[in-house]
């Protein structure tokens, strides 16, 4: 704005929205999906902007991406093939490479401009991509996953909101293919949204999801720039099994480098206010 401040633009999450001071604006262009915007703010860091809602800034991010990608990775008793839908800023990337186990990682995103900027502007984030078992798809998630048939062990979205070029992954057939590309012990983990702001839409997709896993559950973290400062991760699993408790832990210089993970932030991630259990367990 011509105060220079950013003001996020309100659509799922009306009559509020988050303010960051702008030290200066590193890049702004339509892409073919959306508005890509970069800017230096005077105390958060580096952000990136899509459609005028934030993505990530650079003094939180961590927050968001450790739990996005340990929780369904420290879940899954050996995770090798893992995909990540979204994600083109490469921060989850980062993460996910982080596990000995993982062999291959493949990230499809819709829109090559935010791996470009990112690369340019958040090269923190952007470090995942020099990863050798990193493999980059530019593509719409959900065409992407309509040949893939039981490959991954883990699957990611870690997707912007349902509104724009995100509405697909928010469907029940998007579900479906997901499901159908995850190996018969697989367990997905999806963007759950705030249960400040979007509590039906989060029972929505809860309910779509147990019509085709066995287990699920809700998990979130505390992350200052995004809409009420929280976020929420729906973890499901293709055979029944504990999604609550680590299955393994970091070795110690790994643990070290996480600045928000650690095996009891993971079980205490899935314990809910009463008012937002009341809705996550309820009938
Ligand atoms: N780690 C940063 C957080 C994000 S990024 C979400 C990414 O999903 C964006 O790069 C966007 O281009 C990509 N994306 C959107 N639609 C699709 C699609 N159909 N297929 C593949 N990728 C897609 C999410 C922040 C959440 C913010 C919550 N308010």
């Amino acid at each position: 704005g011509a105060d220079g401040w950013f003001r996020e633009t309100p659509t799922m999450w009306p009559g509020q929205c988050m303010s960051l001071q702008v030290k200066e604006v590193l890049h702004h262009e339509k892409s073919l999906f959306q508005d890509v915007l970069v800017f230096k703010s005077t105390n958060h860091g580096t952000v990136l902007v899509l459609d005028g809602v934030i993505q990530a800034t650079e003094n939180d991010e961590f927050a968001y991406q450790e739990m996005i990608a340990h929780l369904p990775l420290m879940s899954h008793p050996n995770p090798k093939n893992v995909l990540v839908v979204g994600g083109g800023d490469g921060g989850v990337l980062r993460e996910v490479v982080r596990h000995p186990s993982v062999e291959s990682v493949t990230l499809c995103e819709i829109d090559e401009a935010v791996c470009r900027v990112s690369k340019l502007y958040l090269p923190e984030m952007a470090a995942g991509f020099e990863h050798p078992k990193v493999t980059v798809h530019i593509g719409d998630g959900f065409e992407f996953l309509k040949d893939k048939k039981e490959l991954y062990d883990v699957i990611i979205t870690d997707s912007s909101d349902p509104v724009g070029p995100a509405e697909v992954l928010f469907q029940d057939t998007f579900y479906k293919l997901i499901f159908e590309a995850l190996k018969p012990d697989g367990v997905f983990c999806n963007q759950g949204e705030c249960q400040w702001l979007h509590l039906p839409l989060i029972r929505q997709v809860l309910d779509a999801s147990r019509l085709l896993y066995p287990t699920v559950e809700y998990a979130w973290a505390s992350v200052p720039t995004y809409p009420s400062g929280q976020i929420g991760f729906l973890i499901s699993s293709k055979n029944k099994r504990e999604l609550r408790k680590p299955l393994r832990k970091f070795d110690e210089e790994t643990q070290k480098a996480l600045r928000y993970y650690t095996a009891e932030v993971h079980e205490a991630a899935f314990v809910l206010p009463a008012f937002a259990k009341r809705v996550v367990e309820g009938p």
